[in-house]
C-alpha cells in the first residue's frame, strides 16, 4: 500500500479555523476561475499547515537583487526545500494533483450508476465536490474542453453533462441549460467522439447501433507478424490503447447497457436537438464536431469499419463472439490481478471494472474493484475530480531526489531524503507479473520502476530510469554526509542501500528497451508500424496505435546508464556502450533542424530539449566541441523573455510549433530552460541567460518558500493536457541549486 493516496470525507477534521480556511479557498478558487484554471493544491498544502509554519527556513524577504550571490540563492533553496518537505508524506513520497483531463470522471459515474453503486463510492460529499469541479471548469461558451485549459469540445460537454445530471443537478440548472445549448448549436451529442458515444451507449442514452464496431474478434486474430494480419493484432498495439479497447470490445460486444430508469429517459431526451426516436444512428457513427477533431479518420476506416458493421449481424451471438468475449475477460481479470485492481490506467480501470459487473454482478472481481477506486480521486479546492493515473508518486520522489540532492544543502535536506529514500526502494517492482509473459503480451518488470507504486506495478523505461538514478544518487550521500560530520551513521542518513542485484535488475530492463531505430518507448518495445495510425479511432488523441521511441525516454535511459557505470564499471560494460552508441545516434536523428525536439509527454519544447541536452551532454558532448548542442542552445536563448523566464504554452504541443504563452513567463519552463543550458555548459560562454532565469525564479518565490502554480504542464497523446502539481516545487530547486554551485560557486561539475 505504499504510495497510495486516498481522500477521506471526515467533517470533523482539522479546526474549525481550517475548515473555514478551507471554504474561503474554495470560494476564492472559484471567483477567479476565470483568471487560472488550476487548483493550487491549496487543501494539501492546508493539511499540512502545522508543519508549514514551523519550518526552519524561509526565502529572505525583500526584493530580489538584480545580481543575486550564492548565499542570497542559497537562502531561497533553504526556504524552498523546507517547504517541499512539509509536503512529504510518511511512506516519503509527495503527493499532487495528477488531474487535468476532463473526460474520465464520467466514465466513472457512468459506470457505477450502471452497476447500481453510485452511492456506495459516491458520499453527499463527493457528490458535492464532483459539482464544484464541474461548475469550475465548465467554459464561458457553456461547453466542457477536452482538458481543464482547453476549448470547449463535444466530448468533454456531452459527457460531463450526463455526469451532472446523474449527480443530482436538475435540468433546468443554468449549468445544465447552458451546456446544453452549446450542444444542441453544433447538431448534438451525436456529434460527440468514438469514446464519448461509447459511454453514452453504455448509459443507455444512445444507441449501439451509431458506433463504429469495437470488434472483439480481433484478440482471436493470429499474433505472429508472418501471417501479415497479425500486424493488426492488439498484441502489437501501444499498452494504453490495447488495455482500453480491450474491456471496450468486450462492454461492445455483450452490448453491456444500463437499465433504463426516468433520469436515463430523460437524459436520452435532453442530447439530441430532434426526439431520440428520429436519430439516424447509421449516420452518427461518422459524425464529429469539428471542435473536437484532431485525428480525422482516413477514408481506409470509413470502408473498414462499414464493413465490420455489417458483420455484427453475423457475429452477434455466434460462437465465435462467445469465445472472443471469453478470451477478453481472461485478459481483463489478468490486467485486473497484476495490478491489485488498480489497473494501467484510468480509462481501463473503470471500464475492466464494468466488464466484471457485465460478467458477474456483485461478483468478487467487482467488488474488488471499488475501494481501488478511491485510489483515483483527487480533491483540491476546485473541486473532486478523477486523476489521470493511481498518482505521480515515484516520477515526482526520484526527481525531487535528483533536485533537492543537487541543492547540495544536506544539513537541510538530510531526512527528507532518507525519506525519499525508503519510497523510491519500496517502489521497485521486484518480481514479474504472473507467466506467461508472452501470452499477456507483457514486457519483463523485474527491477522496473513504475510512474506511481509497486502495487500499479507496470514498468516504464523512464520510470526505471529516474528511479535509477534516484537510487544511485542516495547511494552516494552517506559520504557527502560523513564529510559534514553530522552525528548519525551513512545507514541511518539514506536507510539501507538498495542491493547491487536490484540495480543489476534495472539495467537489465533499461537495456531491453531499446528499439531497432535505437531509441526507448514508454513501457514496451515498439511492436509495430507507424502507418498503423491509420486505424486509430479516437478523433481525439493523435498517435495512440504504436509505442514510439522517444527523446524523453531514451534521454532517460541513457542518463541512467552513464550514473550506472561510473559507480559499478564492471557490469554489462560493453552492452552498455554498445547500447548508447545506438540511443545517441537515435537522439541526433530526431533533433529538429532549429536545434530543438519535440516533447511528448511535457509542454513541450523545453521539456524535450532538457532531455535531448543532458542526454547528449551525459555522452561527454559539450556546447564547446557540438554542433547539435550549439544549435539547441541557441534555440533555447531565442525564447527567453523580458521578465527573465521561458513561457511555452501547451498549443506547442497539438500545433507542433513553439508556442510562447501570454502574461508572465512559467517557473516549470524557465527551470527546464536553464537546465538545458547549463547541461550543455551555456553558462561558460554567456552567464547572463541564467542569471536573469535564476533571478526571475526567485522573484516568482513565495514568502512560504512555494511556487504558484501556472498553466499545465504535462501532456499525452499530443492533444490532452495533464497537471503535474509537483513540477513547481521540484524544477526551480533543481534549477537554482545547479545555477548555484555551476555558475556562482563554479564547480566544475557536480558529482551527485
Ligand atoms: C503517462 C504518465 C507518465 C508518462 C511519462 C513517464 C512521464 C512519460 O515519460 C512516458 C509516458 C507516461 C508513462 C504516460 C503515458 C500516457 C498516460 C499513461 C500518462 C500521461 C498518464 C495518463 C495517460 C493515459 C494514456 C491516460 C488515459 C487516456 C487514454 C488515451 C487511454
Amino acid at each position: 500500500n505504499k504510495g497510495r493516496q486516498t481522500w477521506e470525507y471526515d467533517p470533523a477534521a482539522g479546526t474549525p479555523e481550517q475548515r473555514a480556511e478551507a471554504e474561503r479557498l474554495r470560494e476564492e478558487f472559484t471567483a477567479n476561475k476565470d483568471k487560472h484554471h488550476h487548483s493550487g493544491d491549496e487543501l494539501l498544502r492546508l493539511q499540512s499547515a502545522d508543519r508549514i509554519r514551523a519550518k526552519k527556513h524561509s526565502p529572505p524577504s525583500g526584493p530580489v537583487p538584480d545580481a543575486p550571490d550564492a548565499e542570497r540563492v542559497e537562502e531561497h533553496l533553504k526556504g524552498a526545500i523546507s517547504f517541499y518537505e512539509c509536503l512529504q508524506q510518511e511512506d516519503g513520497h509527495f503527493p499532487g494533483d495528477y488531474g487535468g483531463p476532463m473526460f474520465l470522471l464520467p466514465g466513472l459515474v457512468i459506470t457505477l450508476y450502471t452497476c447500481g453503486a453510485l452511492d456506495q463510492i459516491f458520499s453527499p460529499a463527493h457528490k458535492k465536490e464532483a459539482l464544484r469541479y464541474l461548475h469550475n471548469h465548465q467554459n464561458e461558451d457553456g461547453g466542457f474542453g477536452l482538458h481543464i485549459e482547453g476549448g470547449s469540445t463535444m466530448f468533454g460537454t456531452g459527457l460531463n453533462y450526463v455526469m451532472a445530471r446523474l449527480l443530482g443537478l436538475a435540468a433546468e440548472e443554468p449549468l445544465c441549460v447552458k451546456a446544453r445549448e452549446w450542444m444542441h448549436a453544433r447538431g448534438g451529442a451525436t456529434y460527440i467522439t468514438s469514446w464519448g458515444k461509447f459511454w453514452l451507449a453504455v448509459l443507455g442514452v444512445y444507441s449501439w447501433d451509431g458506433m463504429n464496431p469495437l470488434t472483439p474478434e480481433m484478440w482471436l486474430l493470429p499474433h505472429n507478424k508472418w501471417t501479415g494480419i497479425g500486424m493488426l493484432h492488439p498484441g502489437r498495439f501501444w499498452c494504453h490503447c490495447r488495455m482500453v479497447y480491450l474491456p471496450m470490445s468486450y462492454v461492445y460486444g455483450k452490448r453491456g447497457t444500463c437499465q433504463e430508469t426516468p433520469l436515463t429517459a430523460a437524459i436520452r431526451q435532453e442530447l439530441y436537438p430532434m426526439p431520440y426516436g428520429r436519430v439516424d444512428w447509421n449516420a452518427a457513427r461518422n459524425q464529429c464536431a469539428k471542435e473536437d477533431l484532431y485525428y480525422p479518420h482516413p477514408l481506409v476506416q470509413d470502408i473498414l469499419w462499414w464493413a465490420l458493421y455489417k458483420a455484427e449481424n453475423v457475429l452477434q451471438g455466434s460462437w465465435l463472439r462467445r469465445a472472443a468475449l471469453a478470451e477478453c475477460m481472461k485478459h481483463i481479470h489478468y490486467e485486473d490481478e497484476n495490478t491489485r485492481y488498480v489497473d494501467i490506467g484510468p480509462v481501463n480501470k473503470v471500464i475492466n471494472m464494468l466488464a466484471c459487473w457485465l460478467e458477474e454482478p456483485g461478483g468478487k472481481a467487482f467488488q474488488k474493484h471499488l475501494p481501488r477506486v478511491h485510489d483515483y480521486l483527487w480533491v483540491a479546492e476546485d473541486g473532486l475530480k478523477m486523476q489521470g493515473y493511481n498518482g505521480s508518486q515515484l516520477w515526482d520522489t526520484s526527481f525531487a531526489v535528483q533536485a533537492i540532492a543537487e541543492a547540495g544543502l544536506l544539513q537541510v535536506s538530510g531526512h527528507c531524503l532518507r525519506k525519499a529514500h525508503e519510497y523510491v526502494e519500496q517502489s521497485q517492482v521486484i518480481e514479474e507479473a504472473a507467466a506467461p509473459l508472452s501470452a499477456y503480451y507483457r514486457h519483463i518488470s523485474k527491477g522496473a520502476w513504475p510512474f506511481s507504486s509497486r502495487d500499479h506495478g507496470w514498468p516504464i523505461s523512464d520510470c526505471s530510469s529516474e528511479g535509477l538514478k534516484a537510487a544511485l544518487t542516495l547511494a552516494l550521500l552517506p559520504e557527502e554526509l560523513a564529510a559534514l560530520t553530522l552525528a548519525l551513521l551513512p545507514e541511518e542518513l539514506v536507510g539501507p542501500a538498495i542491493s547491487p542485484e536490484r540495480l543489476y535488475d534495472c539495467v537489465n530492463v533499461i537495456l531491453s528497451y531499446q528499439n531497432r531505430d535505437g531509441g526507448m518507448a514508454t513501457y514496451e518495445n515498439t511492436r509495430s508500424f507507424h502507418w498503423l495510425e491509420i486505424l486509430n479511432p479516437a478523433e481525439t488523441f493523435g498517435d495512440i496505435i504504436v509505442d514510439y521511441s522517444y527523446v524523453e525516454c531514451t534521454s532517460a535511459c541513457i542518463t541512467a546508464l552513464c550514473s550506472f557505470r561510473k559507480q559499478h564499471p564492471g557490469h554489462r560494460a560493453a552492452e552498455i556502450a554498445a547500447s548508447l552508441k545506438r540511443a545517441e545516434a537515435f537522439i541526433r536523428s530526431i533533433q529538429r533542424k532549429d536545434g530543438s525536439w519535440y516533447g511528448s509527454w511535457g509542454v513541450c519544447f523545453t521539456y524535450a530539449c532538457w532531455f535531448g541536452a543532458t542526454g547528449l551532454a551525459a555522452l561527454g558532448h559539450t556546447y564547446a566541441n557540438d554542433e547539435a548542442l550549439r544549435r539547441c542552445a541557441a534555440f533555447l536563448a531565442d525564447k527567453q523573455r523580458a521578465d527573465g523566464g521561458w513561457g511555452e504554452s501547451y498549443l506547442s504541443c497539438q500545433d507542433k510549433v513553439y508556442s510562447h504563452l501570454e502574461g508572465d513567463s512559467h517557473v516549470v519552463n524557465t527551470a527546464w530552460a536553464m537546465l538545458a543550458l547549463m547541461a550543455v555548459g551555456y553558462h561558460k560562454v554567456d552567464p547572463e541567460p541564467l542569471r536573469r532565469g535564476a533571478v526571475f525564479l526567485m522573484r516568482m518565490q513565495q514568502p512560504s518558500g512555494d511556487w504558484p502554480q501556472q498553466h499545465i504542464s504535462g501532456v499525452f497523446n499530443r492533444n490532452c493536457m495533464i497537471t503535474y502539481a509537483n513540477y513547481r516545487n521540484i524544477f526551480p530547486i533543481w534549477a537554482l541549486g545547479h545555477f548555484r554551485r555551476l555558475v556562482l560557486l563554479g564547480e566544475e561539475e557536480i558529482k551527485i
